[in-house]
Protein backbone atom coordinates (compact mmCIF):
# COMPACT_ATOMS: atom_id res chain seq x y z
CA UNK A 1 0.00 0.00 0.00
CA UNK A 2 1.28 3.65 -0.41
CA UNK A 3 0.76 4.37 3.17
CA UNK A 4 2.39 7.58 4.29
CA UNK A 5 4.61 7.02 6.83
CA UNK A 6 4.26 10.58 8.80
CA UNK A 7 7.74 11.20 10.57
CA UNK A 8 7.14 11.78 14.68
CA UNK A 9 8.18 15.58 15.67
CA UNK A 10 11.83 16.24 15.04
CA UNK A 11 13.40 16.95 18.71
CA UNK A 12 15.40 20.18 18.50
CA UNK A 13 18.48 19.30 20.85
CA UNK A 14 20.65 22.22 20.35
CA UNK A 15 21.35 25.75 18.74
CA UNK A 16 23.76 28.20 18.62
CA UNK A 17 26.80 29.81 16.80
CA UNK A 18 30.14 28.27 16.41
CA UNK A 19 32.92 29.28 13.98
CA UNK A 20 33.34 25.98 11.30
CA UNK A 21 35.78 24.54 8.89
CA UNK A 22 34.88 21.73 6.46
CA UNK A 23 38.64 19.87 6.64
CA UNK A 24 37.64 16.98 4.51
CA UNK A 25 34.98 15.47 1.76
CA UNK A 26 34.80 11.61 1.44
CA UNK A 27 38.22 11.38 2.76
CA UNK A 28 39.70 13.80 0.65
CA UNK A 29 41.33 16.94 2.77
CA UNK A 30 40.29 20.36 1.62
CA UNK A 31 41.69 23.24 2.82
CA UNK A 32 40.48 25.13 5.43
CA UNK A 33 38.21 27.80 5.46
CA UNK A 34 36.80 29.27 8.78
CA UNK A 35 33.47 30.59 9.48
CA UNK A 36 30.85 31.44 11.68
CA UNK A 37 27.94 29.22 11.39
CA UNK A 38 24.90 28.99 12.55
CA UNK A 39 24.59 25.01 14.35
CA UNK A 40 21.34 23.43 14.76
CA UNK A 41 21.54 20.14 16.59
CA UNK A 42 17.97 18.44 16.04
CA UNK A 43 16.72 14.63 15.73
CA UNK A 44 19.45 12.93 13.97
CA UNK A 45 21.21 15.74 11.98
CA UNK A 46 23.69 19.10 12.58
CA UNK A 47 22.43 21.32 10.65
CA UNK A 48 24.60 24.57 9.35
CA UNK A 49 23.26 27.97 8.43
CA UNK A 50 25.31 30.84 7.32
CA UNK A 51 25.81 33.53 10.10
CA UNK A 52 23.24 36.08 9.73
CA UNK A 53 25.58 38.54 10.56
CA UNK A 54 27.25 37.68 7.30
CA UNK A 55 24.49 37.55 4.97
CA UNK A 56 22.84 40.28 3.18
CA UNK A 57 19.42 41.77 4.06
CA UNK A 58 17.82 40.49 1.64
CA UNK A 59 18.68 36.88 2.87
CA UNK A 60 16.43 38.05 6.01
CA UNK A 61 13.25 37.62 4.25
CA UNK A 62 11.26 35.26 6.51
CA UNK A 63 11.59 31.80 5.62
CA UNK A 64 14.58 32.52 3.78
CA UNK A 65 16.92 30.12 5.89
CA UNK A 66 17.78 27.31 3.57
CA UNK A 67 20.39 25.42 5.54
CA UNK A 68 24.16 25.54 3.76
CA UNK A 69 24.64 21.71 4.98
CA UNK A 70 23.97 19.00 7.34
CA UNK A 71 25.13 15.91 8.56
CA UNK A 72 24.23 12.57 9.67
CA UNK A 73 25.23 11.79 12.84
CA UNK A 74 24.49 7.97 12.60
CA UNK A 75 27.95 6.29 13.04
CA UNK A 76 29.70 10.08 13.28
CA UNK A 77 32.89 10.45 15.74
CA UNK A 78 33.61 12.82 17.76
CA UNK A 79 37.04 14.14 19.31
CA UNK A 80 39.15 16.94 20.58
CA UNK A 81 41.38 18.26 17.97
CA UNK A 82 43.76 20.89 19.70
CA UNK A 83 46.31 19.89 17.81
CA UNK A 84 44.66 19.70 14.44
CA UNK A 85 44.39 24.09 15.18
CA UNK A 86 45.89 27.03 16.62
CA UNK A 87 42.74 27.96 18.19
CA UNK A 88 41.65 26.65 21.27
CA UNK A 89 38.18 24.32 21.84
CA UNK A 90 38.57 22.64 19.05
CA UNK A 91 36.59 19.42 18.57
CA UNK A 92 36.66 17.58 15.01
CA UNK A 93 33.05 15.74 13.76
CA UNK A 94 34.03 12.71 11.25
CA UNK A 95 30.73 11.16 9.31
CA UNK A 96 30.21 7.64 8.06
CA UNK A 97 30.81 9.11 4.83
CA UNK A 98 34.32 10.55 5.74
CA UNK A 99 33.56 14.25 5.72
CA UNK A 100 35.35 16.05 8.29
CA UNK A 101 34.45 19.22 10.01
CA UNK A 102 36.31 20.96 12.94
CA UNK A 103 33.92 23.26 14.99
CA UNK A 104 35.31 25.86 17.55
CA UNK A 105 34.22 28.40 20.16
CA UNK A 106 36.11 30.76 22.13
CA UNK A 107 34.22 30.18 25.32
CA UNK A 108 35.42 26.60 27.00
CA UNK A 109 31.75 25.70 28.77
CA UNK A 110 30.04 26.22 25.27
CA UNK A 111 31.94 23.87 23.15
CA UNK A 112 31.77 21.53 26.07
CA UNK A 113 28.47 21.63 26.40
CA UNK A 114 28.32 21.29 22.36
CA UNK A 115 30.72 18.27 22.38
CA UNK A 116 28.48 16.37 25.08
CA UNK A 117 25.23 16.78 23.66
CA UNK A 118 26.21 15.78 20.30
CA UNK A 119 28.31 12.74 21.69
CA UNK A 120 24.76 12.14 23.31
CA UNK A 121 23.13 11.75 20.08
CA UNK A 122 26.01 9.72 18.27
CA UNK A 123 25.38 7.10 21.52
CA UNK A 124 21.79 6.97 21.35
CA UNK A 125 22.06 6.27 17.48
CA UNK A 126 23.86 3.44 17.93
CA UNK A 127 21.78 2.07 20.57
CA UNK A 128 22.17 0.02 24.06
C1 LIG B 1 45.35 28.54 6.95
C2 LIG B 1 44.56 29.47 7.85
C3 LIG B 1 43.85 28.68 8.93
C4 LIG B 1 44.83 27.83 9.71
C5 LIG B 1 45.63 26.92 8.80
C6 LIG B 1 46.35 27.69 7.72
O1 LIG B 1 46.05 29.30 6.01
O2 LIG B 1 45.42 30.37 8.47
O3 LIG B 1 43.17 29.58 9.79
O4 LIG B 1 44.11 26.99 10.59
O5 LIG B 1 46.57 26.21 9.58
O6 LIG B 1 46.99 26.80 6.83
P1 LIG B 1 45.38 29.73 4.60
O7 LIG B 1 44.33 30.75 4.90
O8 LIG B 1 46.51 30.28 3.83
O9 LIG B 1 44.79 28.50 4.02
P2 LIG B 1 43.84 27.29 12.14
O10 LIG B 1 43.24 28.66 12.24
O11 LIG B 1 42.86 26.22 12.55
O12 LIG B 1 45.13 27.15 12.86
P3 LIG B 1 46.94 24.67 9.39
O13 LIG B 1 47.49 24.52 8.01
O14 LIG B 1 47.91 24.40 10.49
O15 LIG B 1 45.67 23.89 9.56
Amino acid sequence: TNQVHLKPEKELEKAGLLNKTKIAEGGRKLRKNWNPSWVVLVGNSLVFFKDPKTQSPASWKPGNSCPESSVDLRGAQLQWANDLSSRKNVFKLRTITGNEFLLQSETDSLIREWYGTIQKVIDRLVGP
